[in-house]
């Protein structure tokens, strides 16, 4: 189609670059070199917040993911030799490299997933730092068990797994890859990477940064593409003994149905729809931002954004009062814009998905407090616009306050008790997170320890020490990653029991 005329008509451009310029043509990084694809199928990269194309992104196949496969699994043992202690200093190499490139990661960042600048430094380029720094000092530190028995010693040893399949979402591009990456290669795993392929431009700085470190080849590779032509062969390859995944519920299901058969070892971290519980004894004001925090980060597409908000009725309509005026004075727009807080969302699709929950909520009786189509002018007339939703009035069973929206929208509901707050969090398929605001910290940890999902903060959000389990149950996924729980998810353990004469 004509650029122009698509323009016009007012849909989203599929092949309007700025200024003209060409966009760029990534490659998959297999066996220590960028390599093209095995044919000539594209995805255009569009800027979220003006719909410019950037980038193309190859549409791998199969026989790519076998290539890449086959230059770890040769990579492997070798790699897997290094002591934990060369390893680590591997992973200080990575770390002290990304860091030299922290603003290119920020940048990158924020024009390939439309958030603001100020937050593409403070989470996504600090953490792809930090978790490559975090995870060295773990491994450094990593001491084998030993179990004394009367007459012998069980010294338990972490063996690597093997090849990782590692496969990642677009709303944490980086942040989430290396959050996968330094685990499972510092434990002597090799790995091949499929980025999604909305945000594929920080995983492809990550590979050039890993050649240019002189990492050996074949220990982190990545292969391009959709979830259905390079992620499905990649989870039900033979050859991979491990996945790693994170992204929606319903893929997360479509992965495990390919890694059962073959008993690979599998970690999905998936959705949430996490209550936020206010009760009446909480400080007012922290509380609204906290919960503003909490509901509206990264335009509300986090997987632990807290997306129902529960609030005691005895202070419910002096919190509501405040939180809407609040959430009305967030500066939403320009994402390079060092003052804006909220950002586009990924894509035309993702908006369209987030918009049809609001409509929905109409239907369903709730009643919009603030929110809808922000008018948006110049070269944002063409991105993925939301500003901050909120829908009051909605029963706590509607598909609004149920499902996951992933999108800048809350719900918020009434509760008297207790019980009450808990069963209301509880009544969702999904539990991944949640965080309880009160002036009572033992009333807090009492009903933190009632709601069935992996992670409850307190008085805060988001607070996140690298060294505790991050995971969910129900919807929300299978088996824990973080500190000890990721190095004992990217290792096998061996028992060697020795007798003594
Ligand atoms: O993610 P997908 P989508 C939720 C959110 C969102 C929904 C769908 O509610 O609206 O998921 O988002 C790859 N085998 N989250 O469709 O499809 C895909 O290419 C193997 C929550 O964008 O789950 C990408 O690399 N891989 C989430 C990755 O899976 C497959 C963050 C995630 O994409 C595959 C994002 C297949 N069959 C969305 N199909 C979180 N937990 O934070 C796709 N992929």
């Amino acid at each position: 189609m004509d650029p122009d005329e698509c323009c016009d008509s007012g849909c989203v451009p599929c092949e309007r670059d700025r200024d003209g310029v060409a966009p760029l043509d990534l490659e998959n990084y297999i066996g220590g070199k960028f390599v093209s694809h095995s044919n000539d199928d594209w995805l255009n990269v569009l800027e979220p917040a003006t719909g410019y194309r950037f980038a193309r992104v190859p549409l791998s196949e199969p026989k790519d993911v076998d290539t890449a496969v086959a230059a770890a699994r040769a990579a492997q043992p070798d790699w897997g030799a290094l002591s934990h202690a060369e390893r680590a200093d591997w992973l200080d190499r990575i770390a002290d490299a990304l860091e030299a490139k922290y603003e290119e990661i920020a940048t990158l960042e924020s024009q390939d997933t439309g958030k603001p600048i100020s937050l593409a430094r403070e989470v996504d380029a600090h953490r792809s730092v930090t978790n490559f720094r975090f995870f060295a000092g773990l491994i450094r530190e990593h001491v084998e068990e030993q179990f004394e028995m009367a007459d012998a010693t069980n010294i338990v040893i972490s063996k690597p797994v093997g090849v990782a399949a590692l496969i990642t979402p677009w709303n944490l591009p980086l942040y989430l890859l290396s959050w996968k990456v330094a685990p499972a290669i510092g434990m002597g795993n090799t790995v091949v990477c499929k980025p999604s392929e909305l945000t594929p431009m920080t995983a492809n700085l990550l590979m050039e940064t890993l050649h240019e470190i002189g990492l050996p080849a074949g220990v982190v590779n990545l292969v391009h593409g959709s979830g259905e032509g390079a992620g499905a062969p990649l989870t039900s390859h033979p050859d991979v003994d491990l996945v790693s995944f994170t992204g929606g519920t319903a893929t997360g299901a479509k992965v495990a149905e390919a890694a059962a058969p073959q008993f690979k070892k599998l970690s999905l971290e998936l959705g949430g729809k996490n209550a936020t519980i206010v009760f009446d004894d909480c400080d007012i004001e922290k509380t609204v931002n906290g919960v503003a925090r909490a509901g509206f980060l990264n335009s509300g597409q986090v997987c632990l954004c807290g997306s129902r908000i529960l609030i005691q009725e005895t202070i419910y309509d002096e919190f509501v009062g405040k939180f809407v005026d609040a959430v009305k004075s967030m500066k939403i727009g320009d994402p390079s814009d060092e003052a804006t807080e909220l950002g586009a969302l990924i894509s035309a699709e993702h908006l369209e998905k987030v918009e049809s929950y609001v409509a929905l909520a109409g239907e369903e009786g709730g009643t919009l407090l603030t929110g809808g189509n922000p008018a948006m002018a110049g070269e944002f007339e063409h991105g993925n616009w939301l500003a901050p939703t909120i829908i009051a009035d909605l029963s706590t069973d509607s598909r609004c306050s149920r499902e996951e929206i992933f999108g800048p929208v809350v719900t918020l509901h009434k509760f008297e008790s207790e019980d009450e707050a808990v069963a209301i969090a509880n009544g969702t398929d999904y539990g991944l997170a949640g965080s309880v605001w009160t002036g009572d910290l033992a009333k807090g940890q009492r009903v933190a320890e009632k709601i069935h999902t992996g992670m409850v903060w307190i008085n805060t959000w988001l607070h996140r020490d690298l060294r505790v389990p991050f995971g969910g149950v129900k919807n929300s996924g299978v088996g824990r990653e973080g500190g000890r729980w990721s190095l004992g998810f990217f290792s096998e353990p061996l028992n060697i029991c020795l007798k003594h004469d």
